[in-house]
């Protein structure tokens, strides 16, 4: 089966869903991930693009309850914590002049917020730091803010694009499958939804990214699935930039018996992305999750992107993630080197604007 699959990839043509239920399953890895590696060569060469950027969790009060959460809180609950406006500014402060750098928002579904906070929180955060990206609320945000402000997500997008919304961050798909939802997220919006508010968002020109929590009680064939689903709203649309694999964290969650995914899934699941997602340019290693080591070793089984300086990140770090909260420009650009890649500086909408000497 794989040398049937090698041939297809090589010659540019689809994997079936059974294909990549094959990849999943069973495919060696000695083969995946060149062939992966392959791919991503003849898309990006040799370099590994990365950005500057920080993570700004304004609030872990939530009104819903995941499974896979660690990072809610209750008001008024031990760890719970609101950001005022005047702490996000002055966190964001050290990105003053650096051009092109992200501000990558997201929070929990506040209970007591109104609308008008979040394009506030925009327009606020623009006024200050005007060369800022400001990549901000999962599709699952903007389901409840279309509800707190009584209209469709469409308005509230693009209410939220004219206070300053730049683009939107893959959070909140999970797994895209109705078992899924239903055993592990059913308080939020389920898979139809995601999808739908990624599509009105490409619609308005606002880009965005897709994730896919996994390794915890998804099947194989869930993946493959989530992957189809991904893979046919970029024919339509082609407004993904990014596909960004999260290897779920157990400790502090509901789920926390689960084991924890293993190196060679973490690099299988990057490998199977960059075969079955054959629309989507960019696969992104997201460190803070998949660790630095497996982060430099995706850059050779299909990752092209090496996410980012990462700075003030909560959401792993509160389900027991070790890696560090931010990373220098300087360590990236030394940990790409590592993978043997040429570090490139990117924007957030994964346009070039530096290659750094070596020196
Ligand atoms: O949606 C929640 C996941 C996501 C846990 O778009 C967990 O560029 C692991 O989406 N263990 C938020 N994961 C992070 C995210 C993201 C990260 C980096 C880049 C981009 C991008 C997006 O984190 C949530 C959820 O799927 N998550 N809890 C956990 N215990």
């Amino acid at each position: 089966m794989f040398d049937r699959i090698e041939e297809k990839v090589r010659a540019g043509e689809r994997l079936t869903p059974e294909e990549g239920l094959y990849l999943y399953q069973e495919a060696p890895m000695d083969r995946l991930g060149p062939l992966a590696n392959w791919v991503r060569e003849k898309l990006h060469g040799n370099r590994t693009s990365y950005i500057i950027n920080m993570h700004l969790n304004y609030s872990n009060v939530c009104a819903v309850k995941c499974m896979f959460c660690a990072f809610r809180r209750d008001k008024g609950e031990e760890g719970a914590y609101e950001m005022s406006m005047e702490e996000m500014i002055h966190r964001v402060a050290p990105l003053k002049d650096v051009p092109e750098a992200e501000v990558h928002i997201v929070g929990g579904l506040h209970p007591d917020y109104p609308y008008s906070y979040y394009p506030q929180l925009l327009s606020t955060l623009k006024e200050h730091y005007p060369q800022a990206h400001l990549k901000a609320f999962t599709a699952v945000e903007i389901d409840y803010f279309a509800e707190l402000a009584g209209k469709s997500p469409a308005w509230v997008l693009a209410n939220l694009k004219e206070a300053g919304l730049g683009s939107m961050p893959g959070g909140g798909a999970e797994v895209l499958t109705d078992r899924i939802h239903k055993k592990l997220y059913r308080d939020k919006m389920g898979p139809q939804k995601w999808l739908d508010i990624h599509k009105e968002a490409h619609k308005l020109g606002i880009r965005t990214s897709a994730t896919m929590l996994a390794g915890h009680i998804e099947t194989y064939q869930e993946r493959v699935t989530h992957l189809v689903r991904l893979r046919e709203l970029q024919d339509e649309t082609g407004g993904f930039l990014a596909y960004i694999p999260l290897r779920f964290h157990p400790e502090n969650t509901p789920l926390r018996k689960l084991n924890f995914m293993d190196s060679e899934g973490v690099l299988r699941q990057v490998a199977v992305g960059r075969l079955m997602l054959d629309n989507f340019a960019n696969i992104k290693a997201y460190w803070v999750m998949s660790g630095l080591d497996n982060a430099v070793k995706s850059q050779h089984c299909g990752a092209n992107d090496f996410d980012g300086t990462v700075v003030d990140e909560r959401i792993t770090h509160m389900a027991g993630c070790e890696t560090p909260v931010g990373v220098t420009e300087e360590r990236l650009r030394n940990l790409i080197r590592e993978a043997g890649r040429e570090p490139a500086r990117r924007d957030a909408l994964y346009n070039i604007i530096e290659v750094p000497v070596a020196g």
